[in-house]
């Protein structure tokens, strides 16, 4: 039986790599930081297979016991201080859990190697927001990287460090440019969710309208359920490499609010939305869209649900979860 660690298990990937894993065979450990989090009860409830180990990025010898508790044959580093927004305002802490954590979980993978002669194989989270100002259209693996907020420069150091470490200890390390992925378990802070929670609660007159930043940002935004799928196969090659996930479609904030706000019959939301300036940030990522070639002809994979499906997918979790959440408070 193949044993797997991922870090960041309580985010939004996490679960569904979980899920995928377990379904193939692996054992699951899943790294949880703090001294009570919340989140771990929430998820032995619903990964009740998932192995919890206490553990932080910040702390080098708590993540060399998760090596030797777990003696994983695979290692996915999810775990990130990963909302850019909050990455300009907690520039240090970004820098050190985001960029120094990856020099963590290399260094503790190496020691446990030394140790035990056991090959370990690494897929390291990296985003597209490494792109920043793009340099190229579409973007791809050679694409020159122009990052453009505290998260993204700690992203390129994770990055181009795990691309050193393969070079440097041929470790089987491989990093995943993965575009902006969503599903109903993503954070209400990035803008998909927050549009289709706030959709939704609208709907049901819970709310009147929704404050937003800049509508003209362009993603190419997938499902995060197709993604964990890329991230596995990437750890399946005989040798590691790095490979950019994508739909290779882009849409701005504008077709998102569109097909939010269509799915629960609403067709013109101009009077529903606001901007508020606390929403902008100080330097813009305009416009993403990537180009999958590399993983679609050497991993096999593409992606599965369309913008359309995953925003509509979205609203409709969303209209459930808070129609029980407001009838829980009227009665
Ligand atoms: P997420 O929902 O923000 O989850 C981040 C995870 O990291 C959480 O489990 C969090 O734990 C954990 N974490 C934060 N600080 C930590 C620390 N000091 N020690 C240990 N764990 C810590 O992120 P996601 O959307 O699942 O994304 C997974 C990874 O892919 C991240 O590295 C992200 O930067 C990267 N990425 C995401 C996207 C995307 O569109 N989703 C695209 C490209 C790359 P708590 O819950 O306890 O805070
Ligand atoms: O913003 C604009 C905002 O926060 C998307 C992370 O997973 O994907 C994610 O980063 C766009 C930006 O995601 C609001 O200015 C407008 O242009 O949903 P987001 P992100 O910054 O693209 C990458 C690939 C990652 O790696 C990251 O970890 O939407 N926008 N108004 C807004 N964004 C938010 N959050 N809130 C607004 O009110």
């Amino acid at each position: 039986m193949k044993s797997a660690l991922i870090t960041g298990i309580t985010g939004q990937d996490g679960p569904y790599l979980a899920e995928l894993l377990y379904e193939k065979g692996y054992r699951v450990y899943g790294l949880i930081q703090g001294q009570n989090n919340p989140k771990a009860a929430r998820l032995a409830e619903t990964h009740p297979y998932v192995e919890i180990l206490s553990g932080n990025l910040l702390d080098l010898s708590s993540l060399m016991r998760a090596f030797s508790a777990a003696e994983p044959d695979e290692v996915y580093n999810l775990g990130a201080i990963s909302f850019v927004a909050y990455s300009w305002e907690n520039a240090r802490l970004t820098t050190d859990v985001t960029g120094g954590g990856v020099l963590n979980v290399l260094e503790a993978l190496r020691f446990y190697q030394d140790q035990t002669g056991k090959q370990v194989r690494f897929y390291q989270a990296s985003s597209s927001e490494m792109f920043g100002k793009v340099q190229e259209v579409p973007q791809r693996e050679s694409t020159l990287l122009w990052p453009r907020s505290p998260y993204a420069v700690a992203k390129v150091y994770g990055h181009h460090l795990t691309i050193n470490y393969r070079e440097s200890y041929g470790l089987h390390a491989s990093s995943g440019i993965l575009f902006n992925h969503e599903s109903p378990r993503r954070g209400q802070e990035f803008v998909t969710r927050k549009v289709t929670q706030s959709v939704a609660r609208i709907s049901l007159g819970l709310q009147d309208r929704i404050a937003l930043g800049n509508l003209d940002a362009e993603r190419d935004w997938g499902f995060a359920g197709d993604y964990v799928e890329a991230m596995w196969l990437m750890l399946q090659q005989h040798e590691a490499d790095d490979y950019v996930i994508c739909t290779g479609e882009s849409h701005s904030i504008r077709d998102l609010l569109t097909i939010a706000f269509n799915e629960v019959g609403i067709s013109d939301w101009s009077h529903l939305v606001y901007s508020d300036p606390k929403f902008f940030r100080p330097a813009e990522v305009d416009h993403l869209i990537g180009d999958a070639s590399k993983a679609r002809d050497k991993l096999g994979w593409s992606p599965k649900v369309s913008f359309e499906q995953l925003v509509r997918m979205m609203v409709q979790n969303d209209v459930d979860e808070q129609s029980k959440l407001s009838t829980g408070t009227r009665s």
